[in-house]
């Protein structure tokens, strides 16, 4: 069977109507086989403003269906997925060539964000707060916002938009999805399998979540719509240099969650056999391609001399192929812009005095294919490429012997995203956490930069864009906080002691 045909039965399983993706005029390619494997139809501006009209309507329902009911659809959203996984996470694997475990791995962050979206609409707590008022009483009341778009990544091409749309769904939204045009197949999948819950649940308004194809131009339409109240985007920094100012303009809200140039230090005490694997998972996995990637890694002269050879082994060592039918732990690029690009910072970090292990293409027989071998580069300093992301597996290795020069350092990119430090002793560890130590958004005390549980909030600092996505009170975004004041006596006591009596 080829790649082609397998999508086609695994869409069929999954409840997508062929003629959604034949046809169309939207090439679709796999990165494992470089072979094209659906013709996606796109939408038109007109059909965009379209869709958007019908969220709002939609909206305007749901907004008024309680909470807990509405946590219902996305349990069993959670339900369709558990039956679903395995069909899903092999489409991951296919359409953004993740190896089966972080295909399925993203689908079960699917699940878990559903289970904690359903105990969350249990849970839009809003705060009494003691007022200044004699028979008054204050408190603050979380409604829904309206309709939430969504753009997405290629690289998480479903769990971001579940995190998103699990929460939205339980604060009273509805959302309309651009996903990555690299990934347009596993969104409609989640659509589909989307529908069967919603079929289940009965009386779902129509167009409550939709899924727009096209390119960027659609991704406009979203962000400078009038009635998309939030906007929650995935992606380049350069992307959220244009979103994030569109949507200010005319006062939206946004949720940036945009690069990472990530970075973990190593230090005297750290065990090193826990280090590597977190280290080799952080910066190999995935092919390098997640927001939150291991890209810098500055170690301890102590243990460099250890470290960076048992390192420098792994990268020579690690199987690299196909997702579908190796066992390898790294897959493909995504295409070859992205080989590209890592070529090019490749020869920038050579320029700027690096010694390069690995980094070459591989051949697996596919001529349209990007495998690499993972890059490590041992630099000198900090500058040239290793200040910039490249979304590709390439890890900056730097000694460092002052433990201050290396948190300056950590902290001196553009990016806040996550960040590690590997060390067995308290005052380091309390310091990288301090108010003086990492800057990101994520900080880890021995384990790796990426694969973040889905309980904590998401996001970073700096030019990651400042956005939470997922746990913890995340969900405040998705929605509109009105602090209300009643007064139940019968005098009218001003605030601040003013007097205006008439
Ligand atoms: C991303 O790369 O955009 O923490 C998301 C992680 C995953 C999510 C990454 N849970 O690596």
């Amino acid at each position: 069977m080829t790649i082609a045909q397998e999508v086609k039965t695994l869409l069929s399983k999954l409840g997508v109507a062929e003629s959604a993706y034949t046809g169309g005029n939207m090439p679709s390619f796999s990165p494992v086989s470089g072979e094209k494997i659906a013709d996606v139809v796109v939408h038109s501006a007109d059909d965009t403003a379209k869709t958007i009209e019908q969220a709002d309507a939609a909206f305007r329902e749901w907004r008024l269906v309680p909470a807990p009911r509405r946590g219902e659809l996305v349990r069993l959203f959670g339900e369709e997925l558990r039956a679903l996984k395995s069909e899903l996470g092999r489409l991951v694997s296919i359409e953004a060539g993740k190896i089966p475990s972080e295909g399925l791995g993203e689908v079960q962050e699917m699940i878990d964000i559903c289970d904690f979206a359903v105990g969350l609409s249990r849970q839009l707590y809003g705060l009494t707060i003691a007022t200044e008022r004699p028979g008054h009483r204050m408190m603050e009341t979380w409604h829904p916002l309206g309709v939430v778009g969504v753009i997405s990544a290629f690289n998480f091409p479903v769990a971001v938009w579940s995190w998103n749309t699990a929460l939205a769904l339980v604060c009273g939204n509805a959302v309309v999805w651009k996903p990555s045009e690299k990934t347009p197949l596993t969104a409609l999948a989640c659509q589909a399998i989307f529908e069967r819950a919603a079929k289940r649940f009965g009386d779902v308004p129509a167009g409550l979540t939709q899924v727009l194809m096209g390119d960027r131009t659609v991704g406009e339409t979203l962000v400078d719509h009038p009635k998309v109240a939030l906007v929650s985007a995935t992606g380049s920094t350069r992307m959220g240099r244009e979103v994030g100012p569109r949507l200010a303009k005319r006062f939206a809200r946004s949720i940036l969650e945009l690069g990472g140039n990530n970075a973990g230090i190593v230090c005297p005490s750290a065990d090193l056999d826990m280090a590597l694997r977190a280290i080799a998972f952080g910066a190999m996995g995935t092919a390098g391609q997640r927001c939150t990637s291991l890209r810098r890694l500055f170690v301890h002269e102590s243990v460099y001399e250890t470290l960076v050879p048992r390192l420098k082994k792994a990268y020579e060592s690690v199987s690299v192929g196909s997702p579908l039918d190796t066992s390898a732990l790294v897959g493909p690029l995504i295409d070859k812009a992205a080989y590209d690009n890592m070529q090019k910072a490749l020869r920038q970090a050579i320029d700027h005095g690096g010694k390069v292990t690995g980094g070459a293409r591989i051949d697996t027989g596919y001529a349209n294919a990007y495998y690499v071998r993972p890059a490590l580069v041992e630099m000198p300093q900090q500058d040239g490429p290793v200040t910039e992301e490249t979304f590709a597996p390439i890890l900056y290795v730097m000694k460092y012997s002052d433990f201050d020069k290396a948190i300056a350092d950590h902290n001196a990119v553009g990016a806040g995203l996550s960040s590690s430090i590997f060390t067995l002793n308290l005052q380091e560890a309390e310091r990288f956490l301090s108010a003086d130590g990492s800057d990101c958004g994520i900080a880890n005390v021995n384990i790796g930069t990426s694969g973040a549980e889905i309980g904590g909030a998401f996001g970073g600092e700096k030019e990651t864009g400042g956005g939470r996505e997922s746990g913890s009170d995340a969900w405040k975004a998705y929605m509109r906080r009105a602090t209300n004041t009643v007064n139940y006596s019968s005098a009218l006591p001003l605030a601040q002691g003013v007097s205006f009596d008439i």
